[in-house]
């Protein structure tokens, strides 16, 4: 029911649908009638349920999934891009037509942001946590997205999709829904596994030392924790791989003298303006920057 809900309102607060309308009741009709993922020119609305589906398009001759599958990590670390692949594995040379992918947290808000490849776009009413096609033409699979989690998000994030797989209506199937849960404490860059799990003393200088540009022994000396299950190669793969997650000023860019100092302070205690004094690059007030640092905890 929340998720029709959202739908419907979703449709209500699209203006070219208005356009249609030659009087209230028409206007109510087509909202009530919009077509989701069959569009020509993509989904106008954010998210579907197969209630609405069914409602609108009428019921699919095809049984969901119908081999449609998201390949994805099993976990998501905040702020930090993640690839999404739209397959239909056993059937490889399987076509699609229209699709509508999104994202919400546990309180079904939408959250994180798409990339758009050549072919794919936001539907014009919805945030970047939706992403549609931009034309019906039938698409090759497996097709990867990339899709971005919010930075300070700690909550489980569920992907959800809907594919056309011809140019009627009722060809449409639901892939299996997947939640990502947030990956366990980020900030533990040794991958200690005793005591604390994210210390100042390991962890908050194992990553001042590789945004200075340490590396091998130089990185790790006298840094990591007797229980570290990384070592200097590991700990900067992983460093390299999770960077954009440490932007915690939100200035695009991770650097020593502001976000690596500010997770060492953070780690060492430090809040509000004692957290922050010359040490954030960006415009984020410091609770915004404290939440994403907690975060990767
Ligand atoms: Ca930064």
């Amino acid at each position: 029911m929340r998720m029709r809900l959202l739908a419907f309102t979703s449709v209500v607060g699209r203006s070219p649908m208005r356009t249609l309308a030659t009087c209230a009741t028409v206007a109510f009709a087509i909202v009530i009638g919009v077509p989701a993922s069959a569009y020509s020119l993509g989904s106008p609305v954010c998210s579907v349920n197969a209630a609405t589906m069914g409602t609108t398009e009428g019921n699919s001759v095809l049984p969901s999934p119908n081999g449609w599958s998201l390949a994805l990590p099993t976990t998501y670390v905040p702020g930090v891009p993640l690839t999404v692949t739209v397959q239909n594995v056993g059937t490889p040379a399987k076509t699609y037509r229209g699709i509508l992918m999104w994202v919400q947290a546990s309180d079904a808000s939408f959250q994180g942001v798409w990339a758009y490849p050549s072919g794919f776009q936001k539907p014009t009413a919805c945030t970047q946590a939706s992403i549609t096609h931009t034309s019906n033409t039938l698409k090759s699979q497996p097709q990867t997205f990339t899709f971005t989690p919010p930075p300070g998000e700690t909550r489980a994030l569920t992907i959800r999709a809907v594919v056309t797989e011809a140019s009627g209506r009722t060809s449409w199937v639901f892939l299996s829904e997947t939640t990502l849960p947030r990956a366990a404490t980020p900030l533990n860059i040794d991958g200690s596994t005793v005591g604390t799990a994210a210390s100042a003393a390991t962890d908050g200088m194992l990553l001042m030392r590789h945004l200075f540009g340490l590396s091998g022994a130089s990185l790790i000396d006298g840094v990591v924790d007797a229980s570290a299950t990384r070592n200097a190669t590991t700990i900067a793969q992983y460093l390299t791989s999770n960077n954009p997650a440490f932007d915690v000023d939100g200035d695009g860019i991770v650097s020593p003298t502001s976000d690596g100092l500010l997770v060492l302070r953070y780690l060492l205690g430090l809040r509000g303006t004692a957290l922050t004094q010359g040490a954030a690059a960006g415009t984020l007030p410091v609770t915004e920057i404290e939440r994403r640092i907690a975060a990767l905890l």
